[in-house]
């Protein structure tokens, strides 16, 4: 199934984020993970991941890649299943914006204080919020380890304002208050190979990982063509053609 369902594409529209079950197989998700593990722990032992630290001193790993490459990230992030859901979302013609992997390791790993991923897209030339994440978990998430929480339909308040904390960029709080009073709180828990497709307003967060198992996942983000950044601030998310592949291709490189 390529793209969202019309239910789907109504409760997106509603509440800012739908959840596919399944959207990669067990066997994908291992091949993919395995693969992520493996070479991203090694980089983190020499240093190169980047690590982002949290109110209560804890730090959570991120690492972001600039280009969709061949290899398993870059192909996954232009996976036909992934693009056809972003499409969809959008409702434009779309390019890869960003793919990242986000990585509270067991015991260790930090919160996501609420925010808006548009929040700090604007400040890096995005005028418009057709913009879209979908998130990938890569191992079970659940409240014990941190899964991601949203507030339901939050991306009909327009972007909010957000202030720079530690290393996150954050809602201001007096708004925030104001819309967890009003606005439904869910706790995103989810399978390994489970999405979240969820809009660039939809205010979200996550909780430190308290628990001994790992909670990864890998976020590709996209934007609509025509609203590609009118200024350079970041070396991603500049307008490159998404060259889309068949589904599954990732599990092909090595
Ligand atoms: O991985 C998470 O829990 C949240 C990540 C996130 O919100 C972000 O990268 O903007």
């Amino acid at each position: 199934m390529l793209g969202l369902t019309a239910q789907e594409a109504k409760d997106y529209a509603r509440d800012g984020y739908i959840i596919r079950k399944g959207l990669l197989s067990q066997d994908e998700v291992a091949d993919f993970r395995d693969h992520a593990r493996k070479q991203l722990e090694a980089e983190k032992a020499s240093g190169a991941i980047m690590s982002k630290g949290d109110k209560e001193g804890k730090t959570t790993l991120l690492k972001m890649w600039t280009k969709a490459e061949d290899d398993k990230y870059g192909l996954l992030a232009r996976d036909e299943r992934m693009v056809g859901l972003a499409e969809d979302a959008v409702g434009k013609p779309i390019y890869l914006y960003s793919h990242k992997m986000t990585m509270k390791q067991p015991h260790e790993g930090g919160a996501w204080e609420w925010h808006q991923d548009f929040g700090y897209w604007y400040n890096y030339g995005c005028l418009a919020p057709d913009m879209m994440s979908i998130y990938i978990a890569l191992d079970k998430a659940t409240r014990e380890n941190g899964c991601l929480q949203v507030l339901k339909a939050t991306h009909k308040l327009g972007r909010l304002n957000h202030i720079r904390e530690n290393d996150q960029t954050n809602v201001e709080q007096e708004h925030l208050e104001a819309a967890l009073k009003r606005f439904e709180h869910i706790y995103v828990e989810m399978e390994a190979g489970d999405a979240l497709v969820f809009d660039g307003n939809l205010l979200h967060r996550s909780d430190a990982n308290r628990s001994d198992t790992y909670r990864w996942g890998y976020i590709c983000s996209y934007n609509a063509v025509e609203n590609a950044p009118f200024k350079k601030v970041r070396e991603y998310g500049n307008f490159d053609e998404m060259k889309k592949v068949p589904a599954g291709s990732f599990r092909k490189a090595s």
